[in-house]
């Protein structure tokens, strides 16, 4: 095989990886679940990528949601821009919160937010942003 022919292969292979992405549908969104680990910068480039940005929670409904994936993912949510400050990817006002107990206590070491545990209520915690978890990618698609 040349090394031309290797290259297209490769085009098509990777531009099958990712039709084959399942995004799944909740509430005028598209939503698809990593299923390996970045840290959050990576996580959310990812996204970008996609076509879409990390996952932002608006509602109870959408945090259920999450929740029946059982894993530890990386939200659209940092207070890197101004400390204490918790701001949503999207410019979203933060209205909903579902911190967990004593959540956020990182200060200037944990400035991203994630969902620690699920099926609890209230369990999102401010993590390092160095640390790899999963991540959810949210497309909008209408407003
Ligand atoms: O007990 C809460 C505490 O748990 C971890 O630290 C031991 C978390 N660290 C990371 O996720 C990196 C803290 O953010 C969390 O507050
Ligand atoms: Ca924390």
């Amino acid at each position: 095989m040349t090394v031309s022919q290797q290259n297209s292969l490769t085009e098509e292979r990777d531009k099958l990886k990712r039709i084959n992405l399942r995004w799944m549908v909740f509430s005028g969104s598209l939503y698809t679940v990593s299923s390996i680990q970045k840290n959050w910068q990576e996580s959310r480039d990812d996204c970008i990528q996609k076509g879409a940005d990390l996952v932002t929670i608006n509602s109870q409904e959408e945090q259920n949601f999450l929740n029946q994936f059982d894993k530890t993912m990386w939200l659209g949510l940092t207070d890197l821009e101004t400390e204490g400050t918790w701001k949503w990817v999207d410019g979203t006002p933060m209205t909903e919160r579902y911190w967990g107990p004593g959540e956020p206590n990182g200060r200037t070491s944990e400035n991203c937010g994630h969902i620690k545990q699920f099926n609890v209520g209230k369990r999102w915690n401010d993590g390092n942003c160095n640390t790899k978890t999963f991540w959810t990618c949210e497309k909008k698609v209408s407003p």
